[in-house]
């Protein structure tokens, strides 16, 4: 990879999905322009990176764009091959992390669409995060507790992080907690492992701002159901 490529980031500060692009570049030590967009009045360059979806985040790499953001933590990967990994390089463990991956998505945007109905999560989905909580801890971590210590976060860290990170803002908001310690230690343990960790503190959204947040897109959703 020549020393002098050229790196931006479309994003916005609270996406989740743009969070995992910063944290993929954050982890791997990856210098870049990032371009804030306004989602409302989206930039030329957006539509014309991601004329698909509109969506961020778009990586934009020697102007070549890639958009999705595991395609884009799965690129950095691989377009910077320096450690650290991302993704283990042993393609049945690689497999395994994009399946838990994969599952953990599946779950988030059930309980994405619980909040906006605001009703609390279904039994189904708890009974799904169980399975989460104990395949995850078996078939990964040998039944230990996931550490920051001596390892990067990597690929599934960085998926766990970005769907399930923020269920203190959610509790907050909407005034119960998705997700708790109680029932589930092994992923409790494992978000606030990560929490701990720089790279993590450095691009997470402010905490207050991602409520005001909220509650604006609440307003606007009531303004338009009205
Ligand atoms: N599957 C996409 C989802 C990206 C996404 O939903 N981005 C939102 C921000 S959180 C967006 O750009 N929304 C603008 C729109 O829907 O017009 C990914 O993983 O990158």
């Amino acid at each position: 990879m020549a020393e002098k490529s050229s790196v931006t980031l479309h994003g916005m500060w609270a996406s989740p999905f743009a969070l995992r692009a910063k944290l993929a570049l954050k982890i791997k030590g990856i210098e870049y322009e990032y371009i804030e967009e306004d989602l409302q009045n989206k930039s030329e360059l957006l539509l014309q990176y991601n004329p698909v979806h509109k969506k961020v985040p778009v990586l934009v790499h020697n102007g070549l764009p890639i958009t999705e953001s595991l395609i884009i933590v799965e690129y950095i990967d691989e377009a910077w091959t320096e450690p650290p990994h991302l993704l283990p390089k042993d393609p049945y463990l690689k497999a395994k992390h994009r399946f838990w991956a994969a599952y953990l998505q599946q779950i988030a945007e059930i309980l994405g669409k619980a909040l906006i109905t605001e009703s609390k999560p279904s039994e189904d989905m708890m009974k799904k995060m169980d399975v989460a909580e104990e395949l995850i801890k078996a078939e990964l971590f040998h039944n230990g507790c996931p550490s920051f210590e001596d390892a990067k976060p990597g690929y599934l860290d960085i998926v766990l992080y970005s769907l399930l990170g923020s269920s203190d803002v959610a509790e907050e908001f909407f005034g119960f907690r998705p997700f708790n310690a109680e029932r589930y230690p092994f992923l409790s343990s494992w978000i606030n492992a990560l929490k701990e960790v720089p790279e993590v503190q450095d691009v997470t959204p402010p905490k207050d701002k991602v409520i005001e947040l909220l509650h604006a897109m609440r307003q606007s959703y009531l303004h338009t159901k009205a």
